[in-house]
């Protein structure tokens, strides 16, 4: 069954929390959906909205042109490809599981010896963002497949394509992670502080929030700083940063707060200042970042 172009039969693998929110948007968007999960009772409420529930991933990949998989990691991606055998030949795979560019490297060359068309995936969304266009969906690998394929993948959310390295969806999705963290972890740390004067960490969502914002507008200028590998700031320089990251440091140990989240970044200062770039300005720590420490 070949469905039709616009609308092909489309097979999801993995119906934990994300395999289930996609496979219920490929359902909303009318695609003939059939899914397959280890445990196999997670089907039943997409049985219930018209997915045809497979008992084998065999038979739920014989069961479509495009399928799609997200699960745990891509130990279980192997697994279940294993169990897969000779019906993967001509499907054309997407794995939205996350992992690393090596992994997706690993994933893709098995898929080229297998005769299948491979793309890689990220998800930069929550389970319940799926389905709306703030759902950013993040692509690399086989162009065949996300061109013929591109609604089936806009049920998901906004799609974009990175390139034919299979490597940059995972790439660009743990990066995207890593300065999702940094933010989190700036602003659990600012809210320690203020918990210390027994304030509400809401109130100070009305500073915080518009710090970060005037803060993010300043990302350009920085990653241009990094591009052009000019580091010299007439802003704030390593040097005052340093000076000043001592005081937020004491600050913090005279209100009994860890700052074990904030002691990595001012080594970086201190090792760009003893390495001679005090007078260069915070983009300089990308640079010692890709020069570890020996
Ligand atoms: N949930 C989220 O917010 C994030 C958003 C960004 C993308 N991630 C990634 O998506 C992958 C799946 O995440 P999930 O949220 O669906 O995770 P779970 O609800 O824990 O479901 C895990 C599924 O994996 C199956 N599974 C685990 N081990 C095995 C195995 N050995 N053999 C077969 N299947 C396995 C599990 O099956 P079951 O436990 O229900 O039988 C679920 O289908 C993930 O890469 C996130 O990083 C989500």
């Amino acid at each position: 069954n070949t469905g039709n172009i616009k609308h092909p039969p489309v097979t999801v693998i993995g119906l934990g929390m994300m395999g289930s929110a996609l496979a219920h948007a490929l359902l909303k968007q009318g695609y003939q959906t059939t899914v397959w999960n280890r445990t196999a009772d997670k089907a039943d409420k997409l049985a219930a909205q018209g997915a045809v529930v497979a008992g084998t991933v065999a038979e739920a990949i014989s069961a479509s042109p495009l399928v799609i998989i997200c699960v745990l990691d891509y130990r279980v991606v192997s697994e279940i490809l294993e169990q897969a055998g000779d019906t993967v030949h001509g499907r054309a795979i997407v794995n939205l599981t996350n992992g690393t560019p090596a992994q997706a490297h690993q994933t893709a060359a098995w898929a080229s010896e297998q005769g299948v068309e491979y793309l890689d995936g990220g998800i930069m969304a929550v389970p319940q963002m799926i389905g709306s266009p703030e759902a950013l969906l993040l692509y690399s690998g086989s162009q065949k497949i996300f061109d013929a394929y591109g609604p089936a993948l806009e049920s998901f959310g906004s799609a974009r394509y990175l390139g034919p390295n299979p490597g940059l969806a995972p790439l660009h999705d743990l990066a995207l992670l890593s300065a999702m963290y940094g933010m989190f972890g700036g602003f659990f740390h600012a809210v320690a502080m203020i918990r210390s004067a027994q304030l509400q960490a809401e109130t100070f969502t009305s500073l915080v929030v518009p710090w970060l914002q005037a803060m993010s507008a300043s990302l350009p200028h920085l990653a241009q700083a990094v591009d052009a590998g000019e580091h010299q700031t007439k802003v704030s320089s390593l040097h005052i940063n340093q000076t000043g990251f001592v005081h937020f440091i004491d600050a913090c140990r005279d209100l009994g707060i860890s700052t074990e989240l904030m002691t990595p970044i001012q080594e970086l200062i201190n090792r760009g200042v003893a390495e001679g770039y005090g007078t260069d300005g915070l983009s300089r720590l990308v640079e010692l970042l890709r020069k570890p420490e020996l």
